[in-house]
Order: C-alpha cells, then structure tokens, then sequence
C-alpha cells in the first residue's frame, strides 16, 4: 500500500499496535474457557508486551509480495502466540529457569510452575485457533491455511523450535563447535522467524519463487538474531533486555560469542542479515522493510 512507512522502529510499532489489541481479545475469549488460575496466566502470558520482531516480519513479509489485507496482523498474532508459548515453557526451571522475561516476573514466579507449564501447553492450540481465525479474516481458501499451519508447526515441533532447544539443553556446560552451534540456533530461535516469514508470503499466495527468495531471507535474518541475542545476552544489562542478561554465561553455555568473541559474532550477524537481503533481491522480493527489519535484528536499534 503507498504511503506506508517502510522504517523498522514504524514497522514494529504497527505491529505491536495491532497484534497486542487482537491478543488481549483473544485473552479476554480465553479466559471464558479456561478457568481460574490457568485462565489468568494465559491471560498474562498472551498479555505480556514482546517487541514483536516475528509479527513485523510477517507483515512485512506479505506486503512485500502484495499482500493488501490489515487482516495479515491476526496471521502474526498467531506466529506471536507460538512464540510466548516457547518463552513461558523456556523460562521454567527444567529449561532455562529464569525470574525476569518482557521486563515482568516470568509466568512460574508470579503464578506457580504447574500453572506456568499449563499455560504453555494450552497456549499452542490457542495459536491454532488463531491462525485458522486469521485465514477466515483474510477469506483465504483451506488449502492455504493448511500450508500456513504445516509451516507453523513443523518450525515449532521436533524439526525446529522443539528440536533446537533439546539440543540446547543437551549442550549445557558441554562445548560446541560452530556447526553444532549453528543447529541449535537455527531451530531454537531461526525455524519460526523463518516460518513467520514464509506466513506473510504463503498468505499473501505469492508465487513459488517469492515463497523461497522470504524462505532464504528468513533463515539467514533468523540465525542472525540468534548471534545478536548471544551479543546482548553478554553485553547488555537486564533492564535494557527486560530478561536477565549474562544468562547463557550463568548456565555455561556455548554461544557465538563464547565461540567466536563479541566482535566477531556482530560481524557474523551482519553477514547474515546481508546474505538475507540478497536471496530478496535474487527472487525479485523488495527489500525496503524487510531489509529495514534485518538491519534491526542484527543491531536493536529502533
Ligand atoms: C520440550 C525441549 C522442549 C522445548 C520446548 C521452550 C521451547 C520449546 C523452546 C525455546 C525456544 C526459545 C525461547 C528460543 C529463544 C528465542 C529468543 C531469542 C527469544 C527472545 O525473542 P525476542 O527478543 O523476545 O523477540 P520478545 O520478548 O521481544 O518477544
């Protein structure tokens, strides 16, 4: 559409804007479901105030192809739930254990870990019921939902988010090399900005070409936000993060910049982002805001 503005901090802030009204609705509508204390932390979690990275890049990514529809934020809020979910489950103490996410008290400390685990759980579903909401907002026909929920789910199950995070797991106070590292990055983290990619796109029914030039985008950008969160995680403070920060130092874990050092893995995450830009440019995808979102994953400032 003309006259968008295509500059990341406007970008995220549409997206933020639109995909936390239709959360907090869906709250609301959970909340008549599930009852007492597992409704209020889903409530919470799908309240919690995230930057919105993966819903930008769906918008942006459909828009790109020529996607028209506002109706693409119930898309991204869908690919968002999937994402909380990951975060509530990620930050129990058998995973990462932690007290701090979006700048809050993470979902076990404020409720309690059956809760915060409930909550998780449920929260998958509830993404299915808003992805499939999202393909009646946009009149799209049921075979393209079903591409867009294969896409969804194969990133987050065994394959990618899951897949990744178990090897995390596994990897703990053990040393990886760069390859190893690359694995779990690409599937903890890199499959579902992949998929959020692909989403705009297979939404938008943009031809095979364009779906493989956002493919190739998203799995550069969605590594390379890997490497720039192993950046902050050792450089940042946890009020500037709203999480704890030196946290993979805490659990010795190896990340790039334990592999690489920080200068490095900045470089390497700039490389990524300009790797990322050129599959757009190979399959004729405009680069504006997606190149736009690339620069912000790798550098955070908006
Ligand atoms: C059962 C083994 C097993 C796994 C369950 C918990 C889980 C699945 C996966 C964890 C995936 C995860 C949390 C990866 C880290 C991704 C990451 C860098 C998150 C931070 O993203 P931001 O900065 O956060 O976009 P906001 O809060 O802004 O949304």
């Amino acid at each position: 559409m003309s006259g968008e503005r295509t500059d990341a901090p406007a970008l995220l802030a549409e997206a933020r804007e639109r995909v936390d009204a239709l959360l907090a609705a869906w709250a609301e509508r959970v909340q008549t479901i599930v009852p007492g204390r597992t409704g209020e932390g889903l409530a919470y979690a799908m309240n919690t105030p995230g930057k919105r990275v993966r819903a930008a890049l769906v918008i942006a990514a459909y828009r790109a192809v020529g996607g028209v529809s506002p109706a693409i934020a119930a898309v991204a809020a869908a690919v968002e739930t999937v994402h909380t979910y990951s975060l509530v489950h990620d930050d129990l103490p058998c995973m990462d254990d932690d007290d701090l996410r979006r700048g809050r008290p993470t979902i076990h400390r404020t409720f309690d870990v059956p809760t915060a685990t409930r909550v998780g759980f449920l929260l998958v579903p509830v993404a299915g019921l808003v992805l499939a909401q999202a393909a009646r907002d946009l009149v799209l026909p049921a075979a393209v939902l079903g591409r867009m929920g294969q896409e969804l789910f194969q990133a987050g199950g065994i394959e990618g988010m899951v897949g990744g995070q178990w090897l995390d797991l596994e990897a703990e106070r053990k040393t990886l090399d760069l390859d190893g590292l690359i694995a779990v990055h690409r599937g903890k983290t890199g499959a579902l900005i992949r998929a959020a990619c692909l989403l705009g796109g297979i939404a938008a029914e943009a031809p095979p070409s364009a779906i493989e030039g956002l493919a190739g985008y998203g799995q550069e950008v969605g590594l390379a936000f890997q490497v720039a969160d192993d950046v902050l995680d050792a450089t940042a403070t946890s009020a500037q993060l709203g999480k704890t920060a030196g946290r993979d130092a805490a659990l010795e874990k190896s990340t790039y910049v334990s592999v690489l050092g920080v200068e490095r893995a900045r470089a390497e995450a700039a490389a990524l982002s300009a790797h990322a830009i050129r599959h757009l440019e190979r399959a004729g995808v405009p680069v504006e805001s997606l190149g736009a979102l690339a620069q912000y994953i790798v550098t955070r400032e908006s």
